[in-house]
């Protein structure tokens, strides 16, 4: 087919814009929810799924193609061959085995990254491009040994981390003060499971510190207490929704979403995502979560927020908990 000007007859090349390819490792709940936030938010033109399971992929693609005439423009592929993913810009990878109730997300290490190293050599060379952002879990861990069996730079794979972790936090405090999501800043930080803390320090509402936020009587209204009732909340979501549903995926799919976003429009976000860090307040050769600048190369500077000796420590102490689990896979 032709596309035709206004002039009669001519025939005049469409003209060629850039078409941003997604491609997604795994079309789970994680996965197939990440394409349809992806494709509902126009984040890309093509989404490619790739899944060991052929029928389950290609009927996920063909149910999110059939949307398409509601959505913005974008093209849906799903193979069980890896070729699928040709040339993609972004690939997120959420292959995995599930989350079972009452299993912690460092159990499922050893399945996860067997995972990992079959796969990810597969899609250096199909996409050798490509920024590659890890969901897996446990996201630390796999992001860690991901780097290592891929030999790819460290800015260009890094991994979730405590992006949803910071969301539900902030939905959290959202509730406790009234005042909505968006207008709160604070980041959880550390490993995307048990350890993770949030950093109140330097947390914000508006521009005031949370640790100065006063309720309608003019008491403070985040207290130690209230800020560990918070904090374990937090930690313990995704078990109580697990256990209710047997998966997250609606808040992970738009987290995961926001991040790749940042890198395909190349952003400059500062979100909390999982990196290799080196020589972050003296941590090092381990990847974590701490707030980082993400752009279209991938993860850029990770941002020194000032933090008390507290925070310092738990983030430490993080840093030693997932290094211990990447020790006992052999990483
Ligand atoms: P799921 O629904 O079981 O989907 C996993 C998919 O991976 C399935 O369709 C499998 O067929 C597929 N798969 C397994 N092995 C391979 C392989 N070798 N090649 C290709 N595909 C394969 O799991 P779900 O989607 O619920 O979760 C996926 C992962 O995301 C798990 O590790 C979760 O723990 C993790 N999450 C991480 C979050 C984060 O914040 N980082 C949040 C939620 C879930």
């Amino acid at each position: 087919t032709h596309t035709h000007d206004a002039t009669e007859g001519s025939a005049v090349p469409a003209p060629r814009r850039r078409r941003t390819k997604l491609g997604i490792v795994g079309a789970g709940a994680v996965g197939a929810t990440l394409a349809y936030a992806s494709l509902m938010r126009g984040a890309a033109q093509t989404v490619a799924l790739y899944d060991i399971n052929g029928a389950k992929v290609r009927a996920e693609a063909l149910d999110l193609a059939h949307g398409i005439q509601f959505m913005p423009m974008a093209k849906v592929e799903g193979s069980d061959d890896v070729a699928v993913l040709a040339d993609s810009d972004v690939i997120v990878f959420t292959a995995g085995a599930k989350q079972k109730p009452g299993q912690s997300r460092l159990d499922l290490a050893g399945t996860t990254i067997g995972i990992v190293k079959t796969i990810l050599p597969q899609l250096v060379e199909v996409a050798p491009d490509a920024v590659h952002i890890m969901v897996t879990n446990p996201v630390d861990v796999v992001t860690y040994a991901a780097l290592k069996v891929s030999g790819l730079p460290p800015n260009q794979l890094f991994g979730s981390g405590t992006v949803l972790d910071s969301s539900r936090l902030r939905f959290l405090l959202a509730e406790h003060t009234g005042v909505a999501a968006q207008s709160i800043h604070a980041y959880v930080v550390g490993e995307h499971g048990d350890s993770e803390l949030p950093l109140w320090s330097s947390a914000s509402i508006g521009s005031v510190p949370l640790l100065q936020w006063r309720d309608e009587h003019g008491d403070l209204a985040l207290d130690e207490e209230t800020r560990e009732r918070i904090a374990t909340d937090v930690v313990q979501s995704a078990y109580r929704i697990i256990e209710g549903k047997g998966a997250t995926n609606y808040a992970i799919g738009l987290a995961g979403t926001r991040v790749l976003e940042a890198v395909v429009n190349d952003e400059g976000r500062i979100l909390p995502v999982s990196s290799l860090l080196d020589d972050y307040y003296g941590i090092s050769d381990v990847c974590l979560s701490v707030p980082a600048i993400v752009h279209a190369g991938g993860v850029g500077s990770r941002v020194e927020v000032p933090m008390t000796e507290a925070e310092l420590a738990g983030l430490r102490a993080s840093a030693d908990a997932v290094r211990a689990t990447a020790r006992n896979f052999g990483f």
